[in-house]
């Protein structure tokens, strides 16, 4: 029985078991609405108490159901049922209780919880709103500048937090059950507390929402649901509860059959898929307790960090003293910068520092389970450090490069035991980005692979497996994006107008001045490299910029000047010169472009690279390439990825626009892959 109720004397249980999160699937909620009639007609109970079976509370509606019409029983319905049940309800709340999980509570009586559990609204990062009752009854419950908070946020707190905001009644001094049915009893001899829906709410100033949509507008950037959520909140503030009620169900449905929603969703699905391949499915992983990174850059601090975080021991290794301190002391100053930040502890960052232990002697290597080798970006360099590691390291420790564009294999070549050997690409900051590309060679062992996504689990990261080729997955998409950004400016466009462009599209910051904050030289070198392989490299204004030195925000002058003491970008007429120049010898016809174009022309290429990544087989599925994207590399989250988003276009629309751009000499013309996927409508995937 998906929900059972149990007796404690005059206490009814009613206790959800629907694993893996408890969500409120059609059964669920028929459920429910069957025992609050069967309860409130059995003269014999008193209370209920609402609690959740496995690891979790209610963690929200069944989004799975969200690509199918609503049905009957709504959950807004069942909340009302249950708030005005003729026996008062309790939650007790263990785990998390998100989105619908804790309008449901928020619609019981009281709330007790464990000490450890969370509570949150997370809707908005699905692309819709709180559909049953959520933005008209929690600013009944804590007020309305916290609802806002919640709401927008949609980040969930912890108990603690949630006690002081009103949001829970109590914490559970024992077994949280034993602790409800108690707290029920002890209630029960008291007055009531009145419905949420009956408490008045206290309206706010203009000034309040005039700050809150302007903060809202900025951080949504280009997404609607936070201030769709807002206009809720604000609603309920200013007419009855009811009414309140329709207009929050109506935004709700609405955003529910958006197209930005379907995107979320579709990457809410992706990250979790992402993390259990199918065909790695039942490889046990090797066990990795003790790890060590060679090389203490700004990268292999990054690693440290996060391999600290997670919780395992590290050994730093440096080729001479002197790098060995600056490898500690970047690492040290990850940690104390989240002090300073207030994210952890002083005690919390000691213990994160301590467990880091530096040496210059490969031979403390011997007993590491897992070794990252994150060096210069230099061949020979990195053959040294595997040849070292190949005499000291034990043949089933997993032996990793983090290399972000030279070929694995040769990087491998002549290591015995190469079965061990992997790829896994971390990006800058290593202990901030969740992407982490995972880069077999043709020699790794499968539970080398697997090992490499239990790692990724562990440090929380989101793990995509790439196969071999100039920048993987995440850096040979950037190329073309870079290149396609250049043709702009010789078609005519200016760097502002691209970088304007693109934000508007959802990125956090356009590709020149990206290119400038991080500096020009690290794609010059790649681009040199490749070139030195035979490789075609298109960055003729970068080229140019690159010669005259002008490497971005360092030194203030790329695509843009920059004042002393200042990060402004203010366009540069040495810059409009180069591009002049580079445009006379490209012979490209000029045009005027609209903001949308300028994005269209830059996006459209980025799909159809994906698409020959996977025809390729460099990537497994196209929502591979939409994580990638967005973790990596800015893609809007609501947009879903490139892959989703030309889903969500049409792929014959993609195509002809395509057609249209290689025409004008602005794009290359659409690979096979997605000619094919345009005509059949979906990425018929290579078989590997
Ligand atoms: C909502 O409530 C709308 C209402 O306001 C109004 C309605 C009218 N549905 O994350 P995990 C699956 S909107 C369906 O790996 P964790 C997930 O796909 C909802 N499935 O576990 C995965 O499946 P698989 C608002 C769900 O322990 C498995 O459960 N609520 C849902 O790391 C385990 O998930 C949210 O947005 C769901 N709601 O984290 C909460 N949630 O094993 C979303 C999870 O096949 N959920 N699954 O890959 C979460 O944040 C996390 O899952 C949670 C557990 C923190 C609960």
């Amino acid at each position: 029985m998906i929900v059972q109720i149990h007796r404690e004397g005059s206490i009814a249980i009613v206790r959800i078991d629907n694993p893996p999160v408890n969500a409120l699937s059609l059964t669920v909620r028929q459920s429910l609405m069957d025992a609050v009639d069967a309860l409130d007609a059995d003269a014999s109970v008193e209370a209920v108490v609402l609690c959740c079976a496995g690891r979790t509370f209610i963690a929200g509606a069944d989004v799975t159901e969200f690509d199918r019409q609503p049905e009957r029983p709504y959950l807004p319905d069942i909340v009302a049922r249950i708030e005005a049940a003729a026996k008062p309800w309790i939650a007790a709340i263990h785990g998390t209780a998100l989105g619908g999980g804790l309008e449901i509570a928020i619609g019981c009586r009281w709330r007790i919880a464990s000490s450890d559990a969370k509570v949150g609204l997370p809707e908005v990062t699905l692309g819709i709103i709180p559909g049953a009752g959520g933005t008209v009854r929690l600013p009944r419950l804590v007020g309305v500048e916290a609802a806002v908070n919640l709401v927008t946020s949609g980040k969930p707190i912890d108990a603690a937090r949630a006690i002081s905001l009103g949001l829970i009644e109590r914490l559970a001094e024992t077994d949280l059950l034993t602790s409800a049915i108690a707290y029920a009893r002890k209630s029960l001899g008291e007055p009531l507390p009145p419905m949420t829906r009956e408490r008045a709410i206290v309206s706010a100033a203009p000034e309040f929402w005039t700050l809150a949509e302007s903060a809202a507008l900025k951080s949504a950037r280009g997404e609607d649901a936070p201030l769709r959520a807002l206009a809720c909140i604000r609603k309920a503030t200013e007419v009855g509860f009811e009414a309140a009620m329709t207009f929050e169900r109506e935004t709700f449905l609405t955003l529910r059959g958006s197209a930005q929603s379907a995107a979320l969703r579709s990457v809410f699905f992706a990250e979790r898929a992402a993390m259990r391949p199918p065909e790695i499915a039942r490889i046990e992983p090797r066990s990795i307790r003790s790890t060590a990174i060679v090389g203490g850059g700004t990268m292999g601090a990054g690693i440290a960090a996060a391999l600290r975080e997670a919780g395992f021991p590290v050994i730093l290794v440096e080729r001479e003293p002197a790098a060995l301190d600056r490898g500690l002391a970047n690492v040290r100053a990850v940690f104390e910068g989240w002090v300073k930040r207030g994210r952890i502890t002083q005690n919390i960052a000691s213990d994160r520092i301590s467990g880091v232990i530096g040496t210059t002697d490969y031979s403390m290597l011997a007993d590491a389970d897992l070794v990252i080798e994150a060096v210069f970006e230099d061949l020979a360099i990195k053959r040294a450090v595997f040849k070292s590691l190949g005499e000291v390291c034990r043949a089933d420790a997993v032996l990793a490069t983090n290399t972000s564009y030279l070929d694995p294999r040769a990087i491998a070549e002549g290591l015995p035991d190469p079965e061990r050997f992997i790829g896994l690409h971390f990006f800058s900051p290593a202990h901030v980005m969740r992407l982490l590309e995972i880069v077999p060679t043709p020699t790794t062992a499968p539970d080398v692979i697997a090992t490499g996504f239990a790692l990724a689990r562990s440090l929380n990261k989101v793990p995509v497996r790439a196969g071999i080729c100039d920048g993987f997955i995440g850096n040979r998409i950037l190329k073309t994006m870079r290149a396609q950004a250049e043709r702009l400016l010789l078609a005519g466009s200016t760097p502002a107008d691209v970088d304007d462009a693109m934000r508007r599209f959802g990125f956090a910051m356009g590709p020149f001045e990206a290119q400038d904050l991080g500096g020009l030289d690290i794609a010059a070198f790649q681009r040199k490299a490749a070139r030195e392989r035979g490789d075609e490299s298109f960055a003729p204004v970068a080229d140019r910029l690159c010669e005259q030195r002008r490497l971005g925000q360092k030194t203030r002058c790329g695509w843009y000047d920059y004042m002393e003491g200042e990060r402004a970008p203010r366009p540069s007429p040495i810059v409009a010169r180069h591009i002049a120049e580079a445009a006379a010898e490209a012979q490209i016809v000029k045009r005027s472009f609209t903001p949308a174009e300028l994005s269209e022309c830059v996006v459209l290429p980025i799909v159809n690279e994906g698409a020959r990544i996977l025809e390729e087989g460099i990537a497994r599925r196209p929502s591979d390439i939409d994580l990638v994207e967005i973790h990596g590399y800015g893609f809007p989250r609501w947009s879903g990825g490139p892959m989703h988003w030309a889903r969500a276009q049409g792929l014959s629309v993609v195509v002809s626009r395509l057609d249209v751009l290689a025409r004008a000499s602005l794009a290359a013309a659409p690979c096979q892959l997605l000619r094919t996927a345009a005509a059949s409508g979906h990425f018929e995937m290579p078989s590997l």
